[in-house]
């Protein structure tokens, strides 16, 4: 660890959808966290780890779940998770749809900031205008508006998409974390558990493949994995929904969908892994898993 390194955790908030996790892919520059068309995709806090050796520098990225107004006990706990999250970070960033502009609901974001600001003593608050390949020039007003948010201290246009403002954003905020040695081994970029990762990664896939109210019922454990003399990596993963109707859709004609999501995740975890995989799948029925705290624990969701 160089002399003079710099580290220390930045914190996204932002509303559902607006390119959260997209954005810390992005400036990590793997697949840490997964993204999709779904509101509400992120469950839990995830750390994406990027570290610039060269510089000596090191970003903690804390990808958080949109905020929004608690529904039933998993909403709640993913809203006590960003609180909580919020109040140890070193840096607020505040991610903001530039496509739909400042609104309501990142005012209250920004005042939520504001707070977390006043009991963690000087916070810096960085906002960050998302989705700025959709908008061209007309993206002026919006920088705008941001840059009047109650407490923004500085405001970037970035597209997370095309990595677009993404360097210009990363090395902004490495200049402004405290002085102090890396957080996490510079090699690393999440601190999630293997388990917990390809799991995500499986339950991004089912997000992206099914409609309706069937994303935000799905859950993934993953339940082995193990390498092969030759090589080969077998993953043992269960999908849970809540409903037998669900799961049948879920698996689909003659197990089309079950096979389509396999396909897809089989490709993303060889790529975390590094070789080939054989993944088998099993879609499970877990009444009410969403209300059930016992559960929610085992899942790690708190
Ligand atoms: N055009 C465009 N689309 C983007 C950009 N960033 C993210 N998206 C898309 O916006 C959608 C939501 O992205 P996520 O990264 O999942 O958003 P999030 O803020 O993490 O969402 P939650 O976890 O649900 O709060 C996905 O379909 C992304 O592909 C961008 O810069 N440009
Ligand atoms: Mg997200």
């Amino acid at each position: 660890m160089s002399e003079g390194s710099r580290s220390g955790f930045v914190g996204l908030a932002g509303r559902p959808n607006v390119g959260k996790s997209t954005l810390v892919n992005a400036i990590v520059g793997a697949k840490v966290a997964i993204s999709s068309v779904r509101p509400q995709t992120t469950r839990r806090a995830i750390r994406g780890v990027a570290t610039d050796l060269e510089a000596g520098t090191q970003l903690v990225l804390v990808d958080l779940p949109g905020v929004q107004r608690p529904r039933d006990e998993l909403t709640s706990r993913m809203q006590k998770t960003v609180e909580s999250e919020l109040a140890g970070a070193d840096v607020a960033l505040l991610v903001i749809n530039g496509e739909e502009g400042v609104g309501p609901g990142d005012r209250f974001i920004a005042e939520t900031l504001l707070g977390a600001r006043a009991k963690a003593g000087g916070l810096p608050i960085i906002c960050a205008v998302n989705k700025a390949d959709r908008l061209g020039r007309n993206i002026v007003p919006v920088l705008v508006a941001a840059a009047e948010l109650a407490g923004v201290d500085e405001v970037f246009p970035v597209s997370a998409l095309t990595g677009q403002g993404v360097p210009e954003l990363a090395s902004y905020l490495a200049s402004i974390v405290p002085e102090g040695p890396y957080l996490y081994p510079p090699e690393d970029h999440s601190d999630q558990p293997r388990e917990l990762l390809l799991a995500e990664l499986i339950r991004g896939q089912a997000l992206i493949r099914t409609r309706d109210e069937i994303p935000h019922s799905v859950e993934v454990r993953v339940t082995g994995i193990e390498q092969r003399e030759d090589g080969l990596w077998l993953v043992d993963a269960e999908i849970w929904v809540e409903s037998d109707s669900q799961k049948r859709i879920l698996i689909g004609k003659k197990g089309f969908k079950v096979g389509e999501i396999g396909t897809g995740a089989r490709k993303d975890i060889e790529g975390e892994l590094g070789g080939k995989v054989h993944l088998d799948l099993q879609v499970k029925v877990k009444r009410k898993w969403r209300r059930d705290e016992d559960m929610l624990d085992r899942l790690g969701i708190d």
